[in-house]
């Protein structure tokens, strides 16, 4: 079985990263420089047309979207029990947390992380930033309320976690203060320490400082775009 991602450090691709980390399977890493543009080529364009990560191969297949890129790992390594297997519910509350993570907080963490996203205007930059910051607290609210209690989303350990994990990373990177959601914060820290996660953060870490060193980076690039948030980062404090 051939398997390749392709991955951006400290991109939604963290999500499948871990999961395939999870399942123990080999895979090939193929990290996109997008600092160099390498998302926008012909090459990688012939992969996914939308010039965006993760892209999984599967074989013949390949598969976009973070939603869909963990339910085909989850079809092809179901001892690795990505997605949680009990009630038929829980199934679909799984699905359901991750359609709203990739059409609803992703897009707007963006928007909050890079306001040039929502309007070219620059004097539209605060209000766009103001109103996704709003959206954000309203949905960290509703994550917070779910933890409560738990450990995890479901009853053990799932993929959805780890993307609620990288959701935390983008949006507490980015100066939403986290500390009004403790329960979310502890569920960061717990997915940090998780062995999976700490491996794909290592390799995003090694990846981003080989940019640093190559001089590569934008000046006007935002804190915290690969790897660990610091750990008062952590408490958005
Ligand atoms: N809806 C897509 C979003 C993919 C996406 O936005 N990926 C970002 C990284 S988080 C990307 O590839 N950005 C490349 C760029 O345009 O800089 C998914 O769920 O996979």
């Amino acid at each position: 079985m051939a398997i390749a991602l392709y991955w951006i450090p400290g991109s939604c691709a963290r999500v499948p990263f871990v999961a395939l980390e999870e399942a123990g399977v080999p895979f090939d890493l193929r990290p996109i420089n997008r600092y160099r543009g390498e998302h926008e080529t012909e090459a990688y364009l012939a992969i996914n047309p939308k010039g965006k990560v993760p892209a999984l191969v599967l074989d013949d297949l390949v598969v976009t979207e973070v939603p869909v890129v963990v339910q085909s790992l989850a079809r092809r390594f179901p001892a690795a029990n990505l997605l949680p297997g009990g009630s038929e519910s829980d199934g679909i509350e799984a699905l359901s947390l991750m359609a709203w993570f990739a059409s609803g907080l992703h897009p707007t963490a963006g928007r909050f992380r890079f306001p040039r996203l929502g309007s070219a205007e620059a004097s539209a930059a605060a209000g766009i930033r103001a109103q996704a910051r709003e959206d954000l607290r309203k949905g960290f609210a509703i994550l917070e309320r779910r933890l409560e209690g738990r450990e995890w989303f479901f009853d053990d350990w799932s993929i959805v976690d780890a993307y609620a994990f990288y959701i935390w990373f983008r949006v507490v990177g980015s100066g939403l203060d986290g500390s009004e959601f403790p329960g979310y914060a502890a569920h960061a820290r717990r997915c940090e320490a998780r062995p999976s996660v700490s491996r794909v953060l290592d390799r995003e870490e090694v990846e981003f400082a080989r940019y640093e060193a190559e001089g590569i980076l934008p000046a006007d690039l935002p804190p915290h775009q690969a790897g660990r948030l610091p750990a008062r980062g952590k408490e958005g404090s």
